[in-house]
């Protein structure tokens, strides 16, 4: 089994999403504000918004469905957690098989590409901004893949193995956003049974096996009530 997340697993968090309400900053959209284009023009203003997103983040827990996956890739080591989110509550679930396609919230990389190896600073809010390289002080910027860039090859390659799986399951994503969109319709072809977990219908509604209506929170502890996964040795 896979599962593919994206901010609707952590709204119950508090963690607001982006397409959602509450998911603007002041006027800005997602797409404003991640991309490199932003941040070359107007690094203080990207900054200002990580920060806030960071300081937001450190105040949130992973709530039951963070868990509930974080158990399932424990007890069967053929659940695999693909997620879009960079809040790293999954990861701070103990989630034991997880591929994180766009990068974490808390770790930085250096701008100017002086060879620095992008490094976590897990300060909120950080000492000064925008937030500098700690080799060569020029201008550090989030460790997080933008608009406009590519992802891992190696993330995607992991991601794209893990469609190879007999279900497929998307949770608290809008189905929007590619490559991870698309997985969606690769497990489908490799041959999984697709479904879906949102609160309301997205552009994956119509093109999975079965979609399941309703909070993360609520369905994901449901489901976990009532499965039990055969031993692996
Ligand atoms: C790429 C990090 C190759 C940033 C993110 C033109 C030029 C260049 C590229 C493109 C282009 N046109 C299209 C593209 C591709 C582009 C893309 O897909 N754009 C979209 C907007 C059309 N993709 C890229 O650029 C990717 N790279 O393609 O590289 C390339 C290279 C160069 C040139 C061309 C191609 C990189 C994409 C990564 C962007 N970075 N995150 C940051 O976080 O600061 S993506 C961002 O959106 C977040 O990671 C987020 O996770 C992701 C997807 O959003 P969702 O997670 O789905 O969140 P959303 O708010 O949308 O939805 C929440 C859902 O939850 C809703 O459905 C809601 O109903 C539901 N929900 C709410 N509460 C609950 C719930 N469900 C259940 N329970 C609840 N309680």
């Amino acid at each position: 089994m896979t599962v593919l997340t994206g901010a609707g697993i952590s709204a119950a968090s508090g963690i607001p999403t982006f397409r959602g309400e509450g998911g603007l900053w002041r006027h800005f959209r997602a797409e404003d504000l991640a991309t490199p284009e932003a941040f070359q023009s107007n690094p203080a203003l990207v900054w200002e918004w990580y920060d806030w997103r960071r300081q937001k983040v450190a105040s949130c827990q992973p709530n039951v469905g963070h868990v509930v996956l974080a158990r399932w890739t424990g007890q069967s080591d053929r659940c695999t957690v693909v997620t879009q989110n960079v809040d790293d509550l999954h990861v701070r679930a103990g989630t034991a098989r997880l591929i994180r396609l766009h990068g974490s919230i808390w770790e930085l990389a250096c701008w100017s590409g002086c060879g620095a190896t992008p490094w976590r600073d897990e300060h909120a809010p950080l000492p000064e901004l925008p937030a500098t390289c700690p080799r060569c002080r020029g201008l550090a910027r989030p460790a997080i893949v933008w608009f406009g860039e590519s992802l891992s090859a190696d993330d995607v390659s992991a991601a794209r193995r893990a469609c190879a799986c007999d279900v497929f399951i998307a949770v608290g994503t809008s189905a929007v956003v590619y490559p991870a969109a698309g997985l969606l319709q690769e497990a489908s072809s490799a041959g999984a049974f697709t479904a879906e977990i949102n609160t309301e219908t997205t552009a994956a509604t119509s093109e999975v096996d079965a979609s399941l209506q309703g909070a993360a929170e609520v369905i994901l502890p449901q489901l976990d009530e009532r499965v039990t996964f055969r031993h692996q040795g």
